[in-house]
């Protein structure tokens, strides 16, 4: 985009942002275009939060349908498997028959418009195909990451009361095994309500089939019918749940809605990515979260770019495993996270140097705050210095970008996402709420104005949603990130400043670990933190407390780590287990995280003021055992 074609949309947004939205729309292809764009309100007494709603639209058909016309033959989507060269090309016309086909299977189960349907599953065709399939009959989706444990999964589905779920056999990603279908089968004798359990050949491994509940996909692909009527949506039916952490108790069912979810992943990928028919799109994020949903599957498919499906990790067989198959399938745009540079630059340049790269034209990075360092090798190393690089912010509850700089519009700053898009109004306010004005600023970052892609409520919550989001600062969607704003006017993110750990760019909850090492019988008390990690950008340090009389011991950490295990995932198992005598607290019994944030962090002369707590001598106890 060049700097006047920037300066005409704020501008356009600016005089009439009615038009500027409806404009947006006219990206899709809707049954009836809406006349309405954005009628929302933050305000406590009349909060609420709609986007085209007397629109009409099928979002499947806007990925598939819409482009059979004209490039039916053509590739929508690569697979590309754990081992390098396995996989295959899937066109429109095949993906368009595929989702059929799993759409009429979903409804011969009885899944109709609204109920929701768990996807648990690898990064294969089927797992884009399942959520096409959700989308043309109006179904919702939740997708859970094949990560999380059966009791996360359970969670997941007796929350949306899903009633069908569609797994693999198992998974495989990096050269292991990953038991999909045995975990979905521990997850349903945890939760009541799961009538059918599809289940998709990944691996060919023997996995035990329940009579009357679990169906082979394969034995019923070839009689279903490669053709299904798009529903027509409403622009306000919710599309997907999406479960993810936040500072208190379990995981929240972020939904999106259709219309405006779909308008702004088609705007933003349009803006951020500037699609060309030559473009062979690979973003590596999983489908089971955020980024997967709206820039693996949504973004491209709407605009008919080809996306890459990666069910494999970024070191194996090797540490040059993305260089060569970007060489290989000649992908034009890399969209990854900074805990995967950080990964890689560890190895050394020669794993990059060794292969051309010369397809790559774009660069991006997104799920965390990405470190100067590696935005530089990242630049300078992967991009032959010659690639701009999208440093794109945005959360599950944003649905897409916010901000980023654009290439040919912004001047990239390794480690700023630099500035808003258009329509987009991000504002800086203190502890008490007032806006911070001015440039070389902080604080915490809040937008001012709602956007099509913005999170509508919380599954079976909508109390929960405004008090998240809405309360703390009152008018205003607080973000639960802090932020900078230089002296020029761009925006830095310095990661989140609730209680969430940004592990890998995976968001976990630190009530969620407490609750998960608290129901071990020897521990009396836990307290988890966030700590800087070379790698992950933030590793869990958690401190512990066990009942009287009991001690720590390299045993019992191996079986707290089996807890979080169990209860969430290994993706949330802490770096380090200290184990505390006490826990710094105030003479109201409250925990002061802030001090064991600075002892986990190794600030110690950082600690502040001590002496209000019940007992000063614990955190000199703690400093001592760090
Ligand atoms: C898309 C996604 C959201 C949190 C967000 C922030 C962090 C994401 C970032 C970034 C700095 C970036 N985050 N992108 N921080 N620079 N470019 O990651 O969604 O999983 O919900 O995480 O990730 O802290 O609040 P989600």
């Amino acid at each position: 985009m060049t700097p006047s074609e920037l300066a005409a949309l704020h501008e356009a947004h600016a005089s009439d942002p009615h038009a500027f939205w409806l404009e947006q729309a006219r990206r899709l292809d809707w049954d009836r275009f809406p006349t309405l764009s954005g009628d929302w309100s933050y305000a406590a007494d009349d909060f609420h939060i709609r986007w085209y709603e007397d629109g009409i639209l099928n979002l499947s058909a806007n990925c598939l349908d819409r482009h059979l016309a004209t490039r039916a033959d053509q590739t929508a989507l690569i697979f590309e498997p754990d081992t390098p060269g396995t996989g295959h090309a899937v066109t429109y016309a095949e993906l368009h028959a595929e989702t059929c086909r799993f759409a009429n299977l979903l409804k011969e189960c009885g899944v109709g418009k609204g109920d929701r349907v768990v996807l648990y599953l690898p990064m294969i065709p089927e797992a884009a195909a399942a959520m096409l399939a959700c989308a043309r009959i109006g179904a919702v989706h939740s997708v859970v990451f094949g990560g999380f444990s059966p009791e996360s999964l359970a969670g997941r589905i007796d929350d949306c009361g899903a009633r069908v779920v569609i797994t693999a056999d198992e998974g495989l990603r990096g050269g292991k095994h990953i038991p999909l279908k045995a975990n979905v089968d521990a997850a349903c004798d945890l939760s009541q309500g799961v009538e059918t359990v599809i289940v998709v050949t990944r691996t060919g491994a023997d996995v035990p089939m329940h009579e009357g509940r679990d169906l082979r996909w394969e034995d019923h692909r070839e009689r279903l019918s490669p053709d299904c009527p798009a529903e027509p949506m409403a622009a306000e039916d919710p599309l997907f749940i999406l479960y993810t952490s936040g500072s208190t108790g379990k995981p929240k069912g972020v939904v999106h809605t259709t219309g405006g979810y779909a308008v702004w992943i088609a705007t933003t990928f349009d803006w951020v990515f500037e699609p060309r028919g030559d473009d062979l799109f690979w973003c590596t994020a999983d489908i089971g979260w955020v980024t997967g949903h709206s820039y693996t599957l949504y973004g491209p498919l709407l605009h008919g770019v080809p996306t890459v499906m990666f069910d494999g990790v970024p070191t194996h067989p090797d540490v040059s495993r993305l260089w060569e198959t970007i060489d290989r399938l000649g992908v034009t745009i890399l969209y990854t996270a900074p805990t995967a540079i950080r990964a890689l630059m560890r190895e050394g340049d020669a794993p990059v140097t060794a292969f051309s790269r010369q397809s790559l034209r774009l660069l991006g990075t997104v799920g965390e705050p990405i470190n100067p360092e590696a935005w530089r090798w990242y630049h300078d190393v992967v991009g032959d210095g010659r690639l701009p690089i999208v440093d794109t912010w945005w959360q599950t509850e944003t649905g897409g970008i916010l901000m980023t700089p654009l290439p040919g519009a912004t001047s990239m700053k390794p480690g700023s996402a630099t500035a808003p898009l258009p329509g987009i109004a991000p504002l800086l306010v203190d502890a008490e709420g007032r806006e911070i004005t001015g440039n070389d600023v902080s604080g915490n970052l809040c937008l001012a104005a709602s956007w099509p892609g913005q999170v509508r409520t919380v599954w079976g919550d909508h109390r929960r949603f405004i008090e998240t989001y809405f309360t703390t600062y009152p008018g205003r969607y607080f973000t639960g990130d802090g932020c900078r704003r230089d002296a020029d006017g761009d925006y830095w993110i310095t990661g989140r400043v609730d209680d969430v750990i940004n592990v890998s760019g995976h968001r976990v909850g630190t009530a969620e670990v407490e609750s998960a090492l608290v129901a071990h019988a020897l521990v009396a008390e836990a307290a988890v933190v966030a700590a800087p990690h070379d790698l992950k950008g933030q590793g869990i340090h958690a401190f512990v407390t066990l009942i009287a009389g009991e001690e720590g011991s390299p045993g019992l950490v191996a079986e707290l780590n089996a807890e979080v295990r169990k209860h969430i995932g290994a993706l949330a198992i802490p770096e380090r287990i200290q184990f505390a005598p006490g826990l710094p607290k105030t003479r109201s019994g409250k925990i002061m995280r802030r001090i064991l944030r600075k002892i986990a962090e190794g600030q110690l002369d950082q600690l502040g003021d001590t002496s209000t707590l019940a007992d000063p001598g614990v955190v000199d106890q703690l400093v001592r055992d760090r």
